[in-house]
């Protein structure tokens, strides 16, 4: 009995001092791409705010980040693969101090300042949360704005208001101004399809105070009647019932999750989260079972930017241009999925810090999850053309998913990055949310006298046409880092000398993009195809490997040339583009976006129409979605979504899974079948 005791007691210390150990050296488990932790913002905060003490200096922090390490660096310290970071952690904070933009390069192990810029061009950093937080304040103690809902006969304590980014219309004088619209909360919380139209608020920031207000006269705000969507406030009837539906992994999930590394199937990535391009997925990398080894496919992919000008040309809504990656950043955006809705319930999550004004440290936590899930079929045939010997031959496909939900105001972007084993990566982005809404003294259809620049969805609520155009940068490294680009096309031959009974066939030519200008491609001009190859490296019978872009059903942009949204929003003018890699070209609509005159852009950069053949290359693909509203987006929208993908071309010798098995058949618990 006692020697047992004895036993119990012996294990139980060894369990204690080896926790111990474990928990004094947790950064020997860091990843030189990991986020910055949550110590690491406090530190970025505490080594600014020595400099610039808060007692004498107007100080607000705009972004706090990982600063990107050199690529060198991490395919060094790839390569040898050390227990302990050899990297050096630095952080980018992008802060407001007495109306300077500084720029401010940490370095996290030696704790001090390496270099402190001043943003001098155009253009103003991400709008804090804080900040929004406190001009939505200002309108509710302003006379004019009183008297307006007053007039309006509106509850003043039911108003509620939100910051929108004013763009830039060719004004030379550089204020950091928003506009604030303001809204009716009254009997339903669905604020955004009740706007009190009419009225025109601008704010300066930096003063934060109400520098403009108009009212140009009263609108009526839609009624609250059938806008809720909260299922606690519905009556019935209730439907379209569905029956449940759950994944059932009895030997648990098929991934592993090692701090942000992320090992499934044949595939190995790194899970980042950056305050401004919120999902960051790096060092993508597919196990190829013939050559015994991983191969790197995605270097870095997030995405850059997010632009949504709406259509309306009148005082109202002529300013909304939004950038919403740089004026109110998709990882400060980014909410907490909820567990079992957003993802199945066999995800794991991931929590994420970003930081507040103050450059506290401000968790969001499931900012992440990653789960597995049925696909369709991985490949099949059945065989009947044998006599006799019919066969099917079949595999399931299971894919892993990686999960974000940015929220910036009235709309959710569903942001997805699928892995399939058979080499794919399909990043998808899905809209929900609801719809931004001008209120309009129309309640149907044949009332309408003018162009309303959208659609009645429901009576006094025009939901106003618009573009979500987003731009993913892709740091494809295709087997190495010095890749090219080419461009394919199918091209019609006649047959002219008789030489067939056909009279025409199709053929492909393929050219590779010498530099920039060749690869700026606008998609559906002509069938082709679009690949990143190595022209290093070849498959064992000579064609280069490559992975091709599939993309997505193509956006173009319908806003004149020299529209002032559209100078801002130039990357769209083609769908796809390629540069050379470049560690500050991360931002395709610029750094410092707000109010931006556009001249730091994707269309800027690449005016030098460098060299991009066997270079380290960034491949820019736009994905959009022009909506034209309809009365199901109201009150609240179903997904509409987008994807593209990438995938292998010659990257194998042969289908990469033909030796894949299909995950076993498992009895549920209790099931009969
Ligand atoms: C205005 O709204 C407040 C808060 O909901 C409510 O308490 C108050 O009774 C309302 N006043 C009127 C006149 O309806
Ligand atoms: C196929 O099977 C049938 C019936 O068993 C047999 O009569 C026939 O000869 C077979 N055909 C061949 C090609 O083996
Ligand atoms: C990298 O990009 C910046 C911004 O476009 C540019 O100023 C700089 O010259 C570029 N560096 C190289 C080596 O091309
Ligand atoms: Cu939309």
């Amino acid at each position: 009995m006692v020697s047992t005791m004895k036993l119990v007691l012996f294990s139980a210390l060894m369990l204690f001092s080896f926790q111990a150990v474990m928990s004094v050296t947790p950064l020997r488990f860091q990843h030189p791409l990991d986020p910055l932790t949550k110590e690491e913002i406090t530190l970025v905060q505490t080594i600014v705010q020595k400099k610039y003490p808060t007692s004498s200096n107007r100080l607000s922090f705009h972004y706090i980040g990982l600063d990107d390490p050199e690529k060198d660096d991490i395919l060094k310290w790839e390569s040898v693969k050390p227990t302990i970071t050899t990297v050096p952690r630095k952080a980018l904070a992008i802060a407001i101090i007495n109306s300077q933009t500084h720029e401010i390069l940490i370095d996290l192990t030696a704790n001090r300042i390496l270099s402190d810029n001043i943003h001098q061009g155009n253009g103003f950093p991400t709008l804090s949360v804080d900040e929004q937080a406190l001009a939505v304040e200002l309108p509710l103690k302003y006379g004019p704005f009183i008297d307006s809902v007053k007039k309006r006969g509106l509850n003043l304590s039911e108003v509620v208001c939100s910051v929108f980014t004013s763009g830039w219309f060719g004004e030379t004088q550089n204020r950091r101004t928003v506009r604030v619209e303001c809204f009716m909360k009254e009997s339903s919380p669905n604020i955004w399809v009740r706007p009190i139209s009419g009225l025109t608020i601008v704010v300066d920031l930096e003063l934060m105070k109400i520098i403009e207000y108009h009212d140009s006269g009263i609108i009526p705000v839609p009624t609250a009647d059938n806008t809720e969507y909260r299922l606690s406030h519905q009556k019935p009837p209730f439907g379209p019932k569905q029956h449940s539906l759950t994944t059932h992994q009895p030997q648990g999930p098929g991934f592993q999750i090692s701090g942000h590394s992320v090992s499934w199937a044949n595939w190995k990535f790194h899970i980042g989260f950056d305050p401004r391009a919120g999902l960051v997925i790096s060092l993508a990398s597919i196990y190829d079972l013939e050559k015994h080894k991983s191969r790197r496919v995605l270097y870095k992919g997030y995405i850059s930017e997010l632009f949504v000008p709406y259509q309306d040309p009148t005082d109202d809504f002529y300013y909304k241009t939004f950038f919403d990656a740089g004026e109110f950043g998709f990882g400060l955006s980014t909410v907490s999925l909820v567990p079992n809705l957003d993802c199945p319930s066999n995800a794991e999550f991931l929590d994420a810090y970003v930081h507040d004004a103050s450059g506290t440290p401000v968790p969001i936590p499931n900012a992440v999850c990653v789960f597995e899930q049925y696909g369709s079929i991985l490949w099949r045939h059945t065989e009947t053309g044998i006599p006799n010997e019919s066969f099917a031959e079949t595999r399931t496909e299971v894919n892993l998913i990686v999960r974000t939900v940015v929220t910036v105001g009235n709309y959710d972007n569903i942001v997805d990055w699928e892995f399939k084993t058979s080499g794919s990566i399909k990043p998808a982005i899905a809209l929900s949310g609801i719809l931004e809404i001008k209120g309009v003294d129309i309640k149907h259809k044949d009332e309408i006298k003018s162009d309303q620049h959208g659609i009645l969805v429901s009576a006094n609520s025009i939901g106003v046409y618009h573009d979500h155009f987003y731009i993913y940068y892709l740091d494809l490294d295709i087997d190495g880092e010095q890749n090219s680009f080419e461009k394919t096309s199918l091209k019609t031959v006649r047959v002219t000398d008789g030489s067939s009974k056909r009279k025409s066939y199709w053929t492909t030519e393929t050219e590779t993009a010498k530099s920039e200008n060749d690869a700026k491609i606008i998609i559906g001009n002509a069938p082709g195809e679009l690949s990143v190859v190595n022209p290093n490296k070849k498959t064992a019978v000579g064609n280069d490997v490559g992975y091709r872009l599939i993309p997505a059903i193509p956006a173009h942009p319908l806003l004149t040339d020299d529209d002032y949204p559209q100078i801002r929003g130039a990357f769209t003018e083609f769908n796809v583009w390629v540069t050379p890699y470049n560690r500050t070209e991360k931002w395709a609509g610029g750094l410092y976006v707000d109010h931006s005159h556009g001249e730091d852009t994707l269309a800027v950069w690449t005016k030098k129409n460098r060299g991009i053949e066997n270079k380290d290359i960034v491949l820019w693909h736009v994905v959009g979605i022009h909506h034209v509203p309809a009365q199901e987006d109201f009150p609240i929208m179903p997904l509409l979504s987008t994807a593209f993908e990438l995938r292998p071309t010659n990257f194998f010798d042969r289908n990469p899974v033909l030796k894949t098995l299909s995950p076993k058949f498992v009895k549920w618990p209790g099931c009969p079948k």
